[in-house]
């Protein structure tokens, strides 16, 4: 823009600096009197044109300032601008432009403020900064979505992830590679995969690894095509001597799979990792769906070349629409032990989990998987895939197994739930959750466990013991433990059993989202933890239970998360997330809580209910980050036994090949 153009044109009358004003004069409180406002009296002619060019500059800059403004807001919103650092001075209307769905792949979480009048903050770099993690994955900067491939190869673990290098947005999508020795300390790769390829050309999307017995590395992966059509295509490791896996080579068949007959060009992707079965062969499961119904389709290989769709489908989904990032695993019913993708018979049960593009939330049954008929039919036919990895931000996630420690680890991903706006002034989306592991509850039977690997441990510096504290009814207990943006909370909870018995009914209409959140008072709760607050709590992120008692007696446990005053900004989403919980006779309530800045993951009775937040406060943030315990009930006190450690940062930076190899 030249700015020169914005400028009125000067005319005979516009030199005349004393035409612009009143020819008569205006009496003035305190001002000139009458007569005194003959500028041409009282500033020469050449004065005063200089007054009038200076100010005609000044809003020539103060426009060409603004259009810069719009423009650069809606490159943000147009998915092609980097992120610019600075602050915005003031609040702007938010815009939203829906992106993604015609790709192929649901939006971010911005449709959490379609069609409310939000107006967003004034965020500056301070607080952006400190909305990074410190010991979460992230890569250094711009977009990341899926977890892809995890694996264990050669001493090394490797994390691959959908990235975008042009942006903080989603688009342009290649394969990030990171790895590490412990799952919590990362190099950064240089990319293991770009978008090269006709078949891969529009994105290098989800996959998954599969190590062969004979030490063979394949890697199934989507591809979108320059026509837009999902394909699925093979990689392998160029250099299967190289522990650190840095080149890649794409098949030169690819792709090695189409949308078969009946399927939509844009309704097939996210293989799995490869299952070996009784007939010598390996199957996969491919995501899709048929009108509404999501399917999960079967393929069959003995090379990972050529493939033979099977009949049938592992699992029918009604209603759910796009089934993406399917993950099909065993676990064991007697032991602590993680299994092989591979492994099937007595005392084992088989995970379905699918992300449901529909509403970005992923959701697992366990069930028994008939490998011959290739069927798999869910324990609890009532609620089919009805159970959830975690009830707050948890996506597309990915497990492998840890043939290193004989575990099954899963990764989610962590989206953002601030603006867009805000994710590209940051310059970067997204986290990865801790890795955690997951095994049946041998106690229930009816759900998994999921807990941050043991190596999380290690980041642990001082920690502070808080025994027995009585928290009664109505009141809010500080604890000191100084600055709390990186902590790991383990606490344990203990209702007042003659409240407990004397309650004779309490909330059974209660629902975590529903219900008025922490700021709902019943007999017996809320009660539990206060986080990344401030010291005047005006902001705070409750982490809590709630018991509701039904007339026979019977209680029922919530667990729930609740983000309303977790910012004073209005452009975040501050949903209350939660669900109900088994707690058994005898065990207390339990809750661990792994806080990094933005992110908060809380695991409920040793995984039985895991919920991530994302909160983006204003105040509680670097040294003014406060922890308390609270009780909201009306009748019973709550004690409560904690430990509290301060988090050192994860080291995560790029590999250096002279050093790092
Ligand atoms: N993300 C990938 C797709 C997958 C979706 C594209 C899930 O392969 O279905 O970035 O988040």
């Amino acid at each position: 823009m030249v700015v020169s153009s914005l400028l009125p044109s000067f005319s005979s009358k516009h030199e005349n600096p004393a035409a612009t004003l009143p020819s008569s004069s205006t009496p003035l409180l305190y001002g000139p009197r009458p007569g005194e406002l003959d500028l041409e009296r009282r500033w020469p002619p050449k004065r005063a044109a200089l007054v009038v060019i200076f100010g005609l500059l000044l809003l020539a800059l103060f426009l060409t300032i603004l259009i810069a403004d719009l423009n650069s807001e809606i490159h943000a919103n147009g998915n092609v601008s980097l992120a610019t650092s600075g602050s915005s001075t003031a609040s702007e209307p938010l815009k939203l432009v829906s992106r993604g769905v015609s790709s192929g792949v649901s939006e971010k979480a911005n449709q959490v403020f379609a069609g409310v009048n939000v107006v967003s903050f004034p965020w500056n770099n301070t607080l952006l900064s400190w909305q990074r993690t410190a010991y979460h994955f992230q890569p250094e900067k711009n977009w990341m979505n899926d977890p892809n491939g995890p694996m264990y190869y050669k001493g090394w673990y490797h994390f691959f992830y959908q990235y975008n290098p042009n942006g903080a947005v989603w688009g342009d999508i290649v394969w990030g590679h990171a790895v590490s020795k412990d799952l919590i300390h990362w190099l950064h790769l240089p990319l293991a995969m770009v978008a090269d390829e006709w078949y891969d050309m529009n994105g290098v999307w989800t996959g998954s690894a599969t190590i062969l017995p004979d030490g063979q590395v394949i890697m199934l992966y989507t591809g979108f095509t320059n026509e837009s059509v999902q394909v699925q295509n093979l990689a392998y490791p160029a250099n299967l001597s190289d522990p650190l896996l840095l080149n890649w080579v794409k098949y030169s068949g690819n792709p090695v799979l189409r949308p078969p007959p009946g399927i939509d060009s844009q309704d097939f992707r996210d293989p799995t990792t490869a299952w070996y079965t009784s007939d010598g062969k390996w199957n996969i499961a491919v995501g899709s769906k048929v009108n509404k119904t999501g399917i999960t389709l079967i393929y069959s290989t003995e090379d990972f070349k050529n493939f033979e769709l099977l009949d049938g489908v592992l699992y029918a989904f009604p209603g759910a629409g796009m089934l993406e990032c399917v993950d099909f695993f065993p676990v064991s019913n007697t032991s602590i032990e993680g299994l092989d993708t591979s492994i099937n018979g007595p005392g084992v049960k088989h995970v379905i989990k699918t992300s449901l593009d529909e509403n970005r939330n992923d959701y697992y049954a366990l069930g028994t998987y008939d490998e011959k008929a290739g069927k798999w039919v869910p324990d609890n036919t009532t609620i089919g895939l009805g159970l959830r990895y975690d009830y707050g931000m948890f996506y597309a996630s990915k497990s492998f197994y840890d043939l290193h420690k004989g575990r099954r680890v899963l990764w989610g991903w962590i989206q953002e739930s601030d603006s867009e706006i805000a994710d590209v002034k940051k310059g970067w989306a997204s986290v990865q959750s801790i890795p955690r592991t997951v095994l049946l509850d041998t106690k229930t039977g009816t759900n998994l466990l999921q807990w941050p690997v043991e190596e999380v441990d290690s980041l642990r510096l001082t920690s502070k013991v808080f025994d027995k504290v009585e928290v009664k009814a109505g009141s809010v207990v500080p604890l000191d433990v100084g600055t709390a943006t990186q902590v790991d909370i383990v606490a344990e909870f203990e209702l007042d059993k003659e409240a407990l018995e004397r309650t004779a009914q309490s909330n059974v209409e209660f629902s975590c989202s529903s219900s008025g959140g922490a700021a709902e008072r019943g007999a017996l709760g809320p009660f539990g933890l206060l986080v990344v607050a401030d010291e005047g709590l005006n902001e705070q992120t409750p982490v809590y239970f709630y018991i509701a008692k039904g007339t026979d007696g019977n209680l029922t446990t919530f667990f729930c998360v609740d983000q309303t005053r977790s910012s004073e900004a209005t452009d975040v989403n501050k949903k209350i997330y939660g669900s109900t919980i088994p707690v058994l006779k005898d065990e207390k309530f339990s809750v661990r809580l792994l806080v990094d800045h933005s992110i908060i993951e809380s695991f409920a009775q040793g995984g039985r209910t895991c919920i991530t937040s994302r909160v983006y406060p204003t105040n509680a943030i670097y040294g003014a980050a406060r922890i308390f315990l609270f009780n909201n009930a009306t009748e019973a006190s709550v004690t409560s036994s904690l430990r509290i450690w301060q988090m050192n940062s994860a080291f995560i930076r790029p590999f250096r090949p002279e050093q790092d190899h």
